[in-house]
């Protein structure tokens, strides 16, 4: 499918006509989330991973003022290593395509496109969600917003303590977004497996959260689904230590005056330094086991349509 804003990669454009497993994959983990060149060897392993689960990986990212939708392998290295893909959230669409710029999607913006597409499943690392101290600066992110919107589960190892945890899960509730835990009963806070928040249901199996899926669009009932999937265990950082990185992380954000779009990708850099590269490591980690889960849950999802 290719229109004037959009353009599907044929294989992947067979998949989602088919009603074949597709997963979607964000950018912005690559060209801002992560250092060259773990990005682009971690992108590539897990569209390997999607594959090998019998799904077809469609990662997005805009590129010379077009929404593409699943990239090959050389367009993968270019978003990992191009400095010029702009951190695009659903605000910046219009523009980034108008001026014919690259982009790198963020969640927000990668489940407008995907929903675009007609991808249901969509994996990433972490979710955006609400910043500490927002009741002054108003820091939401633009992901809340989406899931509150376009109709895409997003399988995610929860959302970082970076953020207001709490707010975050009272945002999504207020919003009508389903938050489920795979096989937890506790909300994921991202490096570690339990942020000492709960979550709405617990699931065991991909086949059930398929039917979920299924049941909410066939009642259109609008808007995404958290599907919470904590890091494994072997992969887990240890929580008094990643707080402490944290709290360092968000004081050098403060003294350096650092707002807006520059903070997510500012503290995530900044907690790969201090750890000595362990949350980095952490962060692989849990995407690739993402990855796994979502060409679970896109197989079962596929399943039901046939
Ligand atoms: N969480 C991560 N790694 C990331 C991001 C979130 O663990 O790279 C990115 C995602 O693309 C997410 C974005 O959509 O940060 C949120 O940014 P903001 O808070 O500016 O909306
Ligand atoms: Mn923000």
């Amino acid at each position: 499918m290719t229109t004037e804003y959009l353009s599907v990669h044929p294989e992947v454009e067979k998949a989602i006509s088919n009603g074949d497993p597709v997963v979607a994959l964000e950018s912005t983990i690559i060209a801002h989330g992560m250092p060259y060149p773990q990005n682009v060897e971690t992108a590539k392993r897990v569209q390997g991973i999607v594959r090998s689960e019998g799904a077809v990986p469609a990662t997005i990212a805009i590129l010379n003022g077009k929404m593409v939708v699943g990239l090959d392998e050389q367009e993968l290295e270019l978003v990992g290593k191009g400095s010029d893909f702009l951190k695009v959230s659903r605000r910046d669409i219009p523009l980034v395509l108008a001026k014919k710029f690259n982009g790198a999607t963020t969640v927000a913006s990668t489940m407008f496109i995907a929903a675009k597409a007609g991808i249901h499943i969509f994996v990433t690392g972490g979710i955006g969600g609400v910043h500490r101290g927002a009741s002054e600066t108003l820091d939401i992110s633009a992901d809340l917003i989406e899931l509150a919107t376009s109709n895409v589960a997003v399988v995610c190892a929860g959302a970082k303590a970076i953020l207001d945890i709490g707010l975050t899960l009272e945002y999504l509730e207020t919003h009508g977004v389903p938050v489920v835990g795979y096989g937890t009963e506790n909300f994921p806070a991202f490096y570690t497996r339990n942020s000492g928040f709960g979550v709405d249901y617990s699931v065991n199996s991909f086949a059930e959260l398929a039917q979920a899926l299924k049941a909410k669009l066939d009642l259109g009932l609008t808007g995404g689904m958290v599907v919470a999937n904590p890091i494994p265990e072997e992969h887990e950082l240890d929580p008094g230590m990643i707080a402490t990185a944290i709290s360092e992380a968000l004081a050098a954000a403060k003294t350096k005056q650092i707002h807006g779009k520059k903070i997510t990708p500012f503290l995530l850099s900044h907690i790969a330094a201090i750890t000595g590269g362990d949350s980095l490591k952490a962060n692989i980690e849990l995407v690739c086991h993402n990855a796994r889960a979502g060409a679970k849950l896109a197989k079962e999802f596929s399943a039901l349509q046939h």
